[in-house]
């Protein structure tokens, strides 16, 4: 096994992966931005560099930096967390070509997941659904045009560069589709370097429901079941849920063998998650790869029993998935409930000195977090401060679990999303289990807060 990792991440994630480190007797090394030198994960963690000024740009993203305090601490491998510099491929390589292990898929997987081009294409391949539209690349307007009247309105048209919502742009009908294409190319090109877009029918109303597969370098694929991401507001996910409340058995096994299938078709290594889309009727369709661990990981974690960040390190380490598909059982429900610092309605960021910090526990109980009291909340990064996390036999009392966790919740000093999900977990729809990726936003426009 690795005697040391370093940890190029901050917050709570770094802290998450201290954390699996000194469990398995691995030395962490964080890095820090000025920014940070207080932050929990520079003060758990063995040793700490501080890698730049507090702009991301600088100090997260700034590769050499990190490869120097890698080198300055003698670090075997490197464990990107997600964000920053998670899916670059080239910092991937960068590690491998060092000497160091990436605790990562292949750059090469990487790649062909990165280009949602390439990637739909490898999916085709393999059999994975796709959204009906363009047959890859659309090269020029003629050529949209053709499409956009084959396929009809509405339509997205998507950045192969792009993910996660980055570069993509709705349009509804014929009248306003050169003017969107013309700026999504246009845009692409500035954003990525790559004006490469691609045309898909526009799904109305799906859910957002992704598989996370675990792969080791002996060629064994495993996928840990599906995650519910439907709750979300501007491509940010606020709670999230494993299973899926809206899926039987039947289409559960289906989407998970898609999924698996997935990652087979590029021989994955390390955690990965497909995401879909699946409409009312259950059809679902592929809709990009994330080569890295995700935030919502833990729901998986609790309903498996599988350490996700104990085996990207085993793996990377070299060593045989211990367990196989048919070990792998749902236990029970979880649920996940992103803490932000900003306005609960508003969603302003609330930077600022945390002036009370006092953490649900209990029963089932999991905090995901890097907070203490004291803690200065720098204005430079992502909001994100926590995750709460509740397990239960199902999911009726997993949701009673979560409301009385979040309740128990006291941050002072700093505005958080805690009152949203007081409102979220009460609410009929949610309950139910009736919600789509558009639900969310809907419920706060009708809210007008
Ligand atoms: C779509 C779609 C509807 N139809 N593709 C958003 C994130 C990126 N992964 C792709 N996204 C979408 N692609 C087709 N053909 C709707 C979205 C979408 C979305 C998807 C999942 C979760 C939240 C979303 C919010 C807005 C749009």
């Amino acid at each position: 096994m690795f005697h040391k990792i370093l940890i190029a991440n901050r917050g709570e994630i770094a802290v998450r992966i201290i954390r699996a480190c000194k469990e398995l007797g691995i030395r962490s090394v964080a890095v820090y931005s000025e920014a940070d030198r207080d932050c929990m994960h520079a003060r758990l963690a063995d040793e700490s560099v501080c890698i730049g000024p507090a702009s991301s740009s600088l100090s997260y993203l700034n590769i050499a930096a990190i490869m120097a305090a890698a080198e300055l601490t003698d670090a075997q491998a490197i464990h990107p967390g997600f964000g920053f510099l998670a899916e670059n491929a080239e910092f991937a390589e960068i590690v491998n070509e060092s000497g160091l292990v990436w605790i990562g898929p292949t750059p090469e997987s990487m790649r062909i997941m990165g280009d949602k081009v390439t990637a739909k294409k490898k999916m085709e391949i393999a059999g994975v659904p796709l959204v009906p539209g363009s047959d890859g690349a659309v090269k020029d307007i003629e050529e949209a045009r053709a499409i956009a009247k084959k396929s009809g309105f509405p339509l997205i048209i998507k950045a192969s560069a792009g993910g996660g919502g980055r570069g993509m742009k709705v349009v509804h009908s014929e009248a306003s589709f050169s003017n969107a294409f013309s700026m999504c190319k246009a845009e692409a090109g500035a954003a990525f370097g790559d004006d490469t877009v691609f045309i898909e029918k526009f799904l109305v109303e799906p859910r957002h429901i992704e598989v996370q597969v675990l792969g080791d370098t002996h060629g064994n694929i495993v996928h840990l079941y599906e995650r519910e991401c439907s709750m979300q507001r501007n491509n940010q996910k606020v709670l999230e849920e494993a299973p899926s409340p809206s899926i039987d058995a039947e289409t559960r096994e289906k989407i998970c063998a898609a999924g698996l299938a997935a990652a087979k078709a590029v021989d994955y290594v390390g955690a990965g998650t497909i995401e879909f889309l699946m409409n009312a009727d259950n059809s679902f369709y592929f809709m990009e790869m994330n080569t890295r661990i995700q935030v919502e990981h833990p729901v998986t974690e609790w309903i498996t029993g599988v350490d996700l960040i104990e085996w990207q390190i085993r793996v990377a380490n070299g060593e045989k998935l211990a367990f196989k598909q048919e070990d792998l059982k749902i236990k029970g429900h979880a649920i996940e409930c992103r803490i932000n610092a900003e306005h609960p309605f508003k969603f302003t960021p609330s930077p600022g000195t945390v002036e009370l910090y006092h953490a649900p526990g209990g029963r089932s109980v999991r905090v995901d977090s890097h907070l203490y009291t004291g803690y200065k909340i720098p204005p430079h990064y992502d909001s994100m401060i926590g995750k709460i996390i509740t397990h239960a036999r199902d999911r009726e009392k997993c949701i009673r679990r979560m409301q009385r966790a979040i309740d128990e919740l006291v941050v002072l000093g700093v505005t958080t999303n805690q009152e949203l999900h007081q409102r979220l977990l009460a609410n009929p729809g949610f309950q139910k289990g009736e919600f789509n990726i558009h639900f969310l936003e809907k419920w706060l426009k009708q809210m007008s807060l």
